[in-house]
């Protein structure tokens, strides 16, 4: 409760207030006016911990982009009222760091142009569109436009609302001429500020919907050998108010018991060492896991899916959660160092294509292989664990696309590279199947 108070006595100072809605007003969008992007890297595993220790107090309001990882840079961004005492502590604590933006409300609201791709053939062809940053209504119309165009294509809505009264809109895609296929299942957005996420998974679904009558193509070979189960926006609460209010909320918008903190860290709320390591029991942190074990409707909405369709139609062969940034290939587990499940070599032999697949295509993307202890940090309570670990699913994995761990535009990926990261998901998508 003292920890909870003083987090709250900080979070007021950094906010003075201002981004709570005045009664009968629309809520203000939340600024990062002189909000300072670091890279700061530790030197050994004191730094490290150091660094761990004041971002998880919460007090100096700090945003942890890239986990700073010995002699790795890590991203952190540092509001201006707490800025010189971060840099005293990290100072004081021999942290080297350097400030990679002055000013990130500039970056949010000039977000960076893509150096040109000539000679790329970009997919434009479909329904979607894919040069912006759908919103959720837009992206949700374009699901139901989905079912309508096209034989084999179902869609709805899963079965709980979220805490703000949204529904979440499922795809389901299966060729009724073939069966026997097997069933991969998509999860996406389940962090409300990693776009490319829903971007580029709508991608996938366009491209397979529309190049699938070209014999011989790779549309037609996902589309006759699969069955497809899609939730491209996990956090419709959250995303919505990305794009409404606060460009880099993370987690979804459920209120909690300590006053005014607000959210769940959706990939922390699952049935996979929760409440262990790498999450947090504060609503103010975020990488909160929420009250109890799917407490949240969005994580038992895709549990209940999940399971339905096992228990009604058969199996699933692969389970894929679809985030961004930094381009990692995160195979299970991530809830513990040097945990692995017992096909661990068969999960990283087809990761290992993937990750060649993307790095085959012109952009000539670099992906890394690891499980998220080795390359990121442990994590409790995530999906892709859950997935492998209680839900048996053979093989689970989460993306981290695009841009790579050293980009400072972060989440603001540009808009004209969401089709180049959803030719990454394709192809690696498409050699992942190859081989179940
Ligand atoms: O922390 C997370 O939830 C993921 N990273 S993110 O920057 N998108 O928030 C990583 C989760 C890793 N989990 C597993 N490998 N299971
Ligand atoms: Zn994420």
């Amino acid at each position: 409760m003292m920890m909870e108070l003083l987090m709250f006595i900080g979070w007021l100072a950094l906010t003075g207030g201002d981004t709570l809605p005045k009664e009968g007003a629309l809520p203000q969008k939340v600024t990062y006016v002189n909000h300072r992007l670091l890279a700061v890297t530790p030197q050994n595993k004191e730094q490290a911990d150091f660094l761990a220790e004041l971002e998880n107090s919460g007090h100096l309001g700090l945003d942890v982009w890239i986990e700073p990882r010995v002699n790795h840079q890590g991203r952190v961004r540092v509001p201006p009222e707490t800025y010189q005492r971060f840099v005293d502590l990290i100072n004081a604590a021999g942290i080297q760091h350097e400030v990679k933006h002055e000013n990130i409300q500039d970056l949010l609201d000039n977000p960076p142009q893509e150096k040109s791709y000539s000679g790329v053939q970009h997919y434009f062809n479909g329904i979607v569109d894919h040069t912006k940053y759908n919103d959720l209504t837009t992206i949700n119309n374009y699901i139901t436009g989905f079912a309508n165009s096209f034989s084999g294509v179902s869609t709805g809505t899963l079965d709980h609302t979220t805490y703000e009264g949204r529904s979440t809109s499922y795809i389901h895609i299966n060729n009724p001429n073939v069966s026997g296929k097997k069933r991969i299942f998509i999860e996406a957005g389940i962090h409300a500020r990693e776009w490319v996420s829903p971007a580029s998974s709508m991608y996938f679904v366009d491209r397979m919907l529309h190049e699938r009558s070209i014999p011989g193509s790779q549309a037609e070979f996902l589309y006759n050998n699969f069955e497809w189960y899609i939730v491209p926006v996990t956090n419709p609460d959250g995303y919505t108010y990305t794009h409404a209010t606060d460009r880099l909320w993370r987690k979804n918008r459920n209120t909690c018991s300590s006053i005014f903190g607000r959210g769940v860290d959706l990939n922390r709320n699952w049935d996979a060492n929760f409440g262990g390591t790498g999450s947090s029991s504060s609503c103010f942190s975020d990488t909160f896991r929420g009250a109890s074990v799917f407490s949240e409707a969005e994580t038992r909405n895709i549990r209940d899916w999940v399971s339905s369709i096992q228990s009604n139609e058969g199996p699933i062969s692969a389970y894929l959660s679809i985030h961004s940034y930094s381009q990692y290939l995160l195979v299970p587990y991530g809830y513990a160092e040097n945990t692995v499940p017992d096909n661990n070599a068969e999960i990283r032999r087809i990761t290992n294509l993937a990750k060649d697949a993307i790095r085959n295509l012109p952009y000539q993307k670099e992906y890394v292989v690891g499980t998220a202890p080795e390359i990121l940090y442990v994590a409790s309570g995530t999906s892709s664990d859950w997935a492998r670990l209680n839900a048996n699913i053979p093989y689970a994995m989460t993306y981290e696309m695009r841009p790579d761990a050293n980009a400072n535009s972060g989440f603001e990926l540009p808009a004209s590279e969401i089709i180049p990261t959803g030719e990454d998901l394709w192809v690696s998508m498409h050699a992942i199947v190859s081989e179940l």
